[in-house]
């Protein structure tokens, strides 16, 4: 495969951008390959600069559920733009798209829009510290909420990727506000609960771990969060970034039956345009200014094109049978590779909910960073690297999701799993 193209633009975006990405783990530092430079994309295919084409599973890390330059979306976010790209004052739609989230996601009652889930995140704690008036978060190792300075802290995905999960830069006193409890072990959570009485001014959790890989929440986990926070006067956050519109129309919310008091969103309410959203309770909401004394403003939050993209790719999720072909490619492509890897003889842990999973390498299971950690990380590299040199682009590292979209055809999967059938028997040649 050729990839000279994408190389020297590598080299060249190296020297005017650190370690040349806008993101740490497009460098595939952790799968030691060369990071394609894409051109274009559609549907569910991708293509590099040296005229590559791969089936995509990364879909721009979960907003394209409906596939990459979905016709409708395309429409809806011209027909924006030739209104104008940003206005900095208010417009309908912002409207529109508060009013669809608050009719699925029947725990908001009011949202507001920022243009990151790391601004999303950010701003639910400081709501929830102002509302408590506590100061300390609990937050679980290996679950990452964006990257600021409260929570890189033992963070997943590229801090987890690249071994810095937590970061130098951030000082200890915000360190210090935030508590580290281990995913699916409610004692840990008890523990911190305890010896921090009245301390605690909430508790966020992936409620679907997405980014030290794919880690689901045991049965009872998430409700008895819900009961813990209750018991002790804290706010249960939800980071829905990646499971918000993924999972199900309400999001791990109403696929678990937990109601959190505040949500975080991203990803799919901005249709692959930059977005991300937090909502509550209007008893909680409305201590936002300018009702309430909490600060949080934007320039160009509240987007009309990435909203408008957002409203319409919500809109295409609300028909009919949406969610099942979506399950139902999701099984035929998980189901399928997991086959492979066992006829191969390499042992894998498969963890998957919906339209997105993963496969660990290694054995047992993972319930936990710990186990996460624990995988086999070079051989990741390898498989990583195999699949993408046979057109199958894959998250370059262990602790990312593999996504489905709409847009999977039936030959693109089987595609896939000839491409990956081939792969696990060289794996297992080497
Ligand atoms: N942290 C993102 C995935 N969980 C990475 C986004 C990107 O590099 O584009």
């Amino acid at each position: 495969m050729k990839t000279d193209t994408s190389r020297l633009l590598f080299e060249r975006a190296k020297t005017r951008i650190p370690g040349g990405v806008n993101s740490p783990v497009r460098a595939f530092k952790a799968v030691g390959a060369a990071p394609r430079f894409i051109a274009g994309a559609n549907g569910s295919r991708i293509w590099d600069v040296d005229g590559n084409e791969y089936i995509d599973y990364v879909g721009s890390w979960g907003p394209l559920i409906l596939g990459h330059a979905h016709p409708e979306v395309v429409t809806a976010v011209i027909a924006a733009v030739e209104k104008g790209t940003s206005y900095g004052a208010n417009c309908e739609v912002e409207i529109q798209l508060a009013e669809k989230i608050c009719q699925l996601m029947p725990e908001i009652d009011m949202v507001r829009m920022v243009n990151s889930g790391t601004e999303a995140t950010m701003s639910a704690i400081r709501l929830a510290r102002a509302y408590t008036k506590r100061d300390k978060i609990i937050k679980f190792a290996g679950c990452y909420h964006g990257h600021g300075d409260s929570f890189l802290i033992q963070a997943g995905s590229g801090a987890t990727t690249l071994g810095i999960p937590s970061s130098p830069g951030v000082t200890e006193a915000i360190a210090g506000d935030t508590l580290i409890a281990h995913y699916n072990d409610i004692d840990s959570v008890k523990n911190l609960v305890e010896n921090f009485p009245q301390q605690i001014a909430a508790l966020i959790v992936e409620p679907v771990a997405g980014n030290m890989g794919v880690v689901l929440p045991e049965p009872g986990f998430l409700g008895s969060l819900r009961q813990i926070a209750d018991d002790h006067n804290f706010l249960l956050i939800f980071d829905e970034v990646i499971t918000g519109f993924r999972l199900a129309l309400g999001g791990a919310q109403t696929y678990y039956h937990v109601k959190p008091d505040l949500t975080t969103l991203g990803k799919i309410i901005g249709g692959g345009l930059p977005v991300g959203a937090y909502g509550g309770s209007t008893e909680i909401m409305e201590m936002l200014a300018p009702v309430g004394p909490v600060y949080q403003a934007g320039t160009l939050s509240g987007n009309p094109l990435a909203l408008s993209a957002g409203l319409k790719t919500l809109e295409l999720l609300e028909q009919k049978d949406v969610y099942p072909k979506l399950r139902e490619k999701a099984s035929y492509i998980f189901n399928g590779m997991a086959e492979n890897f066992k006829r191969a003889g390499i042992p894998v842990v498969a963890n998957a909910v919906e339209s997105m999973g993963c496969f660990f390498f290694k054995q047992g299971l993972v319930t936990n960073y710990d186990d996460a950690t624990k995988s086999d990380i070079k051989l990741f590299g390898r498989y990583h690297q195999l699949m993408l040199e046979h057109g199958v682009y894959l998250a370059p590292s262990q602790f990312e999701a593999t996504f489905l979209s709409l847009a999977h055809s039936k030959e693109d999967l089987d595609r896939t799993l000839e491409v990956h059938g081939r792969v696990c028997r060289g794996l297992k040649q080497k």
